[in-house]
Parts: C-alpha cells; sequence; structure tokens
C-alpha cells in the first residue's frame, strides 16, 4: 500500500491484480466393477486425454486405488464430477470421483 499525501492507504496497480483461482483434482475411484474400457472411455470424453494417457491414468487407478483425472477451477471441476457420476449411473456402472484442492 501507498500513503496518497492525505492519510489515505491507496492500493498501487500491481496489488489490483487478482489472486489466481484455486485449483481442485477430479480423483477418480477404483471399484471392482466399472470395465476398464469404459473408464477410459470417459477419460477421453471427459477430461480430454488422448488414448494412451487416458490407459494410463485408469491403469494407475486400477493399481493405486485412485488417480487424477485433471485439474480445474472449481465450478469446472465440480460439473465434471456431476457429468461423469450421471453417465456412470446410466450405464449402470457404481464409479466414484471426488474433488480434492490441488
Ligand atoms: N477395477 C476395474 C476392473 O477391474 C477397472 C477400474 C479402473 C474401475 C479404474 C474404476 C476405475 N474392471
Amino acid at each position: 500500500p501507498a500513503e496518497d499525501g492525505q492519510g489515505s492507504v491507496v492500493a498501487e496497480k500491481e496489488e489490483l491484480a487478482l489472486e489466481p483461482p484455486r485449483l481442485y483434482q477430479v480423483v477418480m475411484l477404483n471399484d471392482d466393477f466399472t470395465p476398464m474400457e469404459f473408464v477410459v472411455f470417459v477419460l477421453q470424453e471427459h477430461f480430454r486425454h488422448d488414448i494412451d494417457s487416458a490407459t494410463q491414468i485408469m491403469l494407475k487407478i486400477h493399481h493405486e486405488g485412485r488417480g487424477v483425472c485433471g485439474v480445474y477451477t472449481k465450478d469446472v471441476a465440480a460439473t465434471k464430477v456431476e457429468l461423469v457420476l450421471a453417465a456412470a449411473r446410466q450405464a449402470g456402472h457404481p464409479l466414484q470421483c471426488i474433488l480434492e484442492t490441488a
């Protein structure tokens, strides 16, 4: 802050810059029932991974129990979770994903 000569504190230009938005990870959890192919499809269609990246992430979740699908601002991340859960339920799969602060 800087003095304006009359006792008031004024913001300087640089201090007006917005803070970067907080980021959230969409984390997908393993289960014993959702087909691997469905998970790879979801990672491609909802998180814009190519087939190799989607397959690697799916296998990581399968072996380690969880994996990061992508990192987004809060609204985008929350919408991705909703859309993925809706697609999974529609297809009859128990797939779960959650938000975590990045
Ligand atoms: N574990 C599931 C299976 O063997 C595959 C899976 C991977 C499910 C990643 C959920 C997430 N069919």
